[in-house]
């Protein structure tokens, strides 16, 4: 089983995840936030992980500092529990539609990490929320989860009105390319890389 546990704790925030890669998408959030909890549900169930999350910060301040720090947390434990990343298919992508939103996520093992957001319908700051979650917010978790992670990710809102429609497409492609990438392939021995390391 490809697993790891992760504590982070500072002035700001104190937070713990356990996450299972080979998982049966066993799940429980709870960061304070909402709306976070329900994506991180719907990226585990798709990613076909078990994870138990835990967050407690400043939210009195504003979302800013726990929201950064639950995808820097959960970006470690997914990096820590693929090792040195050996016999895994590297590459994934997923298209999720949630009734008018589409979403497309395209990603690599990499090593190296970069997350490039993409709002194919113009201005991709006219999203709002009815919730206090913002696209805002969701763009700042998935860089912070990029960055430790190690991913390259590419993702592509190709259509969308609603927030939370557009928002749930998006985490669960997540979920699934995720489910893809980190799969064992049947016949790669060691490091899927020409280099030899990721
Ligand atoms: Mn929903």
């Amino acid at each position: 089983m490809r697993r790891a546990i992760v504590s982070r704790k500072s002035k700001e925030t104190n937070i713990s995840v356990s996450l299972n890669v080979d998982g049966n998408g066993k799940v429980t959030v709870k960061t304070g936030m909402p709306f976070l909890d329900h994506m991180l549900t719907l990226l585990a169930v798709h990613g076909v992980f078990d994870l138990t999350l835990k967050a407690a910060g400043d939210l009195d301040i504003d979302r800013h500092h726990t929201n950064e720090d639950i995808g820097l947390v959960l970006g470690q434990a997914l990096d820590q529990a693929l090792k040195d990343r050996k016999g895994i298919t590297r590459f994934g992508f997923a298209y999720v539609p949630m009734d008018e939103a589409l979403a497309r996520v395209v990603l690599d093992f990499s090593g190296r990490p970069k997350l490039v957001l993409r709002d194919g319908r113009g201005g991709g700051k006219t999203l709002s929320s009815s919730t206090e979650y913002s696209w805002g917010d969701a763009e700042h978790f998935l860089e912070s989860f990029a960055r430790t992670a190690k991913l390259t990710v590419h993702i592509d809102v190709l259509a969308g009105a609603d927030f939370h429609h557009t928002c749930e497409a998006v985490f669960k492609a997540l979920g699934r390319a995720l489910e893809q990438a980190t799969r064992l392939h049947p016949r790669v021995k060691g490091i899927p890389s020409s280099k030899g390391r990721l």
